[in-house]
């Protein structure tokens, strides 16, 4: 009955993990006929629905009631209507007394109720719910949805996932001052279910274009309460399944404010791996990120930077640390403008107009209070037309070499080139020199300037030019080519993608 060809093929590891949770029992139909014959939906069609229990679970046909014999009921649907109403109608009379111990008794004594009709169904639980967490009585909330859960094992008729009910709860869970156990096995209960949902959502993405949404809502704003609660362990799950849902496209898209409270909280507490998979998010569900995604960004990669030293000669660099990244590049070009804004500073390394201002390897010491993610950033002067004397020339172009060599500490190096006019000679030179030096070190290639070479085309053809020169220097073809501007700022994101490599092996979370 329920047929494989019917579950598109996940799409990501994530998904499968998802979907182990559910394929086995997929393949077993746990539509029993007393099943069909208690099933009271009035509006479903045919369709699946994840069912959430707890040791295992089960996906269960619900089926169009209109299909279904009802002959072991002793209740009619009239009957049933007027339970429903009366039992709401309690509900409300007890949530306005108050009376929040009345209101779940109330509900598990309809659940013993011998007629299966008479029963809460999913709407009087909801209700009941969202009563227990206006009289603030979340431990009750709670007790209900576990009652309902339960429920739900034998009666597909309740709506199998929440989601808006979910996301109160969790909320709710987190702010109130339930106790540390107790939150953290509600928390991972609503987790559950919302993994359920999340696997359903993934087989069966065209019917739940809203829920992508909600889910992505639901999902981010867990993150947001969890790092309010001090409670981050539950972080990555949620974020592998926020990933997840994701990969669903732009259906999944939601308002970019949340993913960049996302950003900004991950990365206040230290989570910049997560900071980067929030704003993978961001590209997989077609969002588009505004100034203040990458405002977060740098605050979360960049906590402190200051200049330390501006060494003249391998003898004066400072002692290595974890890792090092350089800027090298022509005179003029920005590497200096690049910098700062890679650091989101305004005048951290100093710019200018005549060539040649920065005349020692600057080094600046980001995150200096955390040293299992501080690192070096390394403004280098510039090769090439520099307005200083050619000895002087000759002895920073002499210094360069040795450095890009043999500092062992330096794992990535920015070669930055005009985006106007593409690799000139003494880039070919420098990417020949580079090409040499082995595997260990990362080299990307940076086209500044963009802002001033905007038209489609001409981008096109500096890139192509740009990676011709690349393949004639006997450089990889696959180097990476990042295209960037500091007056517009494009290209932020791409240059920490590169620089989070050098700061993964630095052991950040
Ligand atoms: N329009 C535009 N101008 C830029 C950009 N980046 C840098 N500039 C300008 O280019 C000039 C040189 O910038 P710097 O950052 O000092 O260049 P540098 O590579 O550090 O130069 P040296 O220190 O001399 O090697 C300055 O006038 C900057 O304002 C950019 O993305 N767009
Ligand atoms: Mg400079």
């Amino acid at each position: 009955m329920i047929l494989a060809s019917r579950i598109p093929k996940p799409t990501s590891i994530a998904f499968q993990a998802l979907l182990s949770a559910v394929t086995g029992p997929i393949f077993r139909s746990s539509l029993s006929a007393a099943t069909l014959r208690r099933n009271r939906l009035q509006s479903f069609p045919t369709t699946f629905r994840p069912l959430s229990c707890h040791s295992h679970c089960r996906l269960v046909v619900t089926t169009c009631a209109s299909s279904v014999s009802s002959s072991s009921s002793t209740s009619s649907p009239a009957t049933q209507r007027e339970t429903t109403s009366s039992l709401k109608h309690q509900i409300t009379e007890l949530s306005e007394r108050k009376a929040a111990r009345k209101l779940y008794n109330l509900l598990a004594e309809a659940e013993e109720a011998e007629d299966p009709l008479n029963r809460p169904d999913s709407s009087a639980y909801r209700s009941a719910i969202r009563s227990q967490l206006r009289l603030k009585r979340p431990d009750l909330a709670l007790d209900l949805y576990r009652l309902r859960r339960k429920a739900q094992q034998a009666r597909p008729d309740i709506v199998s996932c929440d989601v808006p009910l979910i996301s109160s709860l969790l909320r709710m869970t987190l702010r109130d001052d339930l106790k540390r156990k107790d939150r953290s096995t509600a928390f991972e209960m609503l987790l559950e279910d919302l993994r359920h949902d999340c696997a359903y959502i993934a087989n069966n993405r065209e019917e739940n274009r809203e829920r992508l949404s909600q889910v992505m809502a639901v999902l981010l704003s867990a993150v947001k309460s969890l790092l309010e609660s001090g409670e981050a362990n539950a972080i990555p799950q949620l974020i592998e399944m926020a990933r997840g849902v994701a990969e669903g496209g732009k259906n999944a898209a939601v308002e970019i404010g949340l993913y960049n409270t996302a950003i900004r909280m991950l990365g206040k507490n230290k989570m910049l791996e997560s900071v980067f998979e929030v704003l993978d998010m961001v590209r997989l569900a077609q969002v588009k990120p505004d100034n203040e995604t990458f405002e977060f960004l740098a605050n979360a990669a960049v906590r402190q930077v200051r200049f330390v030293k501006g060494a003249v000669s391998m003898d004066t660099l400072p002692e290595p640390l974890g890792a090092e990244v350089a800027f090298v590049g022509r005179s003029n070009v920005g590497k200096s403008s690049l910098v700062n804004m890679i650091c989101n500073r305004k005048a951290l390394a100093y710019v200018s107009g005549r060539p040649g201002k920065t005349q020692q390897f600057n080094y600046f010491l980001v995150n200096e209070r955390s040293p299992e993610t501080q690192f070096y950033l390394v403004d280098l002067p510039g090769v090439g037309y520099a307005k200083v004397p050619i000895p002087v020339k000759e002895e920073w172009l002499r210094f360069m070499r040795q450095y890009l060599k043999h500092r062992t500490s330096l794992r990535i190096v920015f070669h930055l080139i005009d985006g106007r006019h593409g690799a000139l000679a003494d880039d070919e030179q420098l990417m020949q020199e580079i090409a040499g030096y082995g595997k260990g070190l990362q080299y990307v290639l940076v086209l500044t300037k963009m802002d001033k070479a905007d038209k489609q085309r001409a981008k096109r053809s500096v890139m192509d030019k740009t990676r011709a020169a690349l393949v004639r220097n006997g450089c990889s073809p696959d180097i990476p080519i990042v295209l960037t501007s500091a007056s517009s700022r494009l290209g932020r994101d791409d240059m920490w993608r590169h620089m989070q490599g050098a700061l993964r092996s630095l052991g950040s979370k």
